[in-house]
């Protein structure tokens, strides 16, 4: 795939056509129905550990942007909850809408969130990111919920940051900052086996989404929507929508953590 860009802007019903394994067993995100999960009392506590200097930069990549880290030691990792063995962080996004009525990518009982931030993380066990990408148990990712509420002060070093890569392809340094802080008090979630919510969508994900939403303010999500999807140059387009609708749970059981 030379354009992994092109192909996100043709839009999720085209997908299949370039990565077949959009019509797989295991695709993400899904609708979560809250009465079909079953509790796990084998579930361990979630346990994020997160090392402030590890965050290096912030980068537009044309479809949403991402704060990365820098992951060559066990210095800021997922352990825990459905998880064998350790989990470094990579990266952490989000997924929008246009509006308030739409923009996260998994649902609960059908309702749909503002806003969706996804902390991504590889398996120890694989000696990278891209070896793991491919790997069934290779991948976790936290999802958590926006809701519109109070403005929410743990989101304004993000923020203000966008200003500097409204266009894609620009990045810039993002240094010291706890990833920890985006979430909510309570670590109760469901648990899945999923994939990646974008090409290649990669059958390799341990979904862990958060019960618990946190806050984002009417002006915060307008930040995000000032974003843009293109380039310098090109005629502007917002970055607006950048979700993937649920996809079938072909058989797949959602566990939770809590009763
Ligand atoms: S998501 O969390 O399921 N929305 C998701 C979707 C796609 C990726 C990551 C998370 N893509 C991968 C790219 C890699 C890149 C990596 C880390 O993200 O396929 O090329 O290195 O940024
Ligand atoms: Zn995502």
């Amino acid at each position: 795939v030379n354009d992994l860009n092109t192909y996100l802007h043709l839009g999720p019903d085209k997908w299949a056509e370039n990565f077949p394994v959009a019509n797989g067993p295991r695709q993400s995100p899904i609708n979560i129905v809250t009465k079909e999960a079953q509790y796990d009392p084998s579930l361990k506590p979630l346990k994020p550990r997160y090392d402030p200097s590890n965050a290096k930069g912030i980068l537009n990549n044309g479809h949403s942007f991402q704060v990365d880290f820098v992951d060559d030691t066990d210095s800021s990792v997922l352990t825990g909850g459905p998880l064998s063995g350790t989990y470094r962080l990579r990266q952490f996004h989000f997924h929008w809408g246009a509006s308030d009525d739409r923009g996260s990518e998994h649902y609960v009982n059908g309702i749909k969130f503002p806003c969706e931030l996804h902390l991504v993380h590889w398996n120890t066990k694989y000696p990278s990111f891209g070896e793991a990408a491919d790997k069934p148990d290779g991948l976790a990712v936290i999802g958590v919920f926006l809701k519109i509420g109070a403005a929410n002060p743990r989101l304004q070093k993000v923020l203000d940051a966008l200003d500097s890569i409204k266009t894609k392809g620009k990045q810039t340094t993002f240094s010291n900052f706890d990833a920890k802080t985006l979430l909510p008090a309570s670590l109760d979630h469901w648990t899945y086996e999923g994939s990646l919510t974008t090409p290649p969508l990669l059958e390799s994900v341990t979904w862990i989404v958060l019960k618990e939403p946190i806050s984002v303010s009417p002006a915060q999500m307008a930040k995000f929507r000032s974003l843009l999807f293109t380039g310098d140059g090109e005629t502007p387009c917002c970055m607006v929508d950048n979700f993937r609708p649920p996809q079938l749970l072909k058989g797949r059981h959602v566990r939770a953590s809590f009763k």
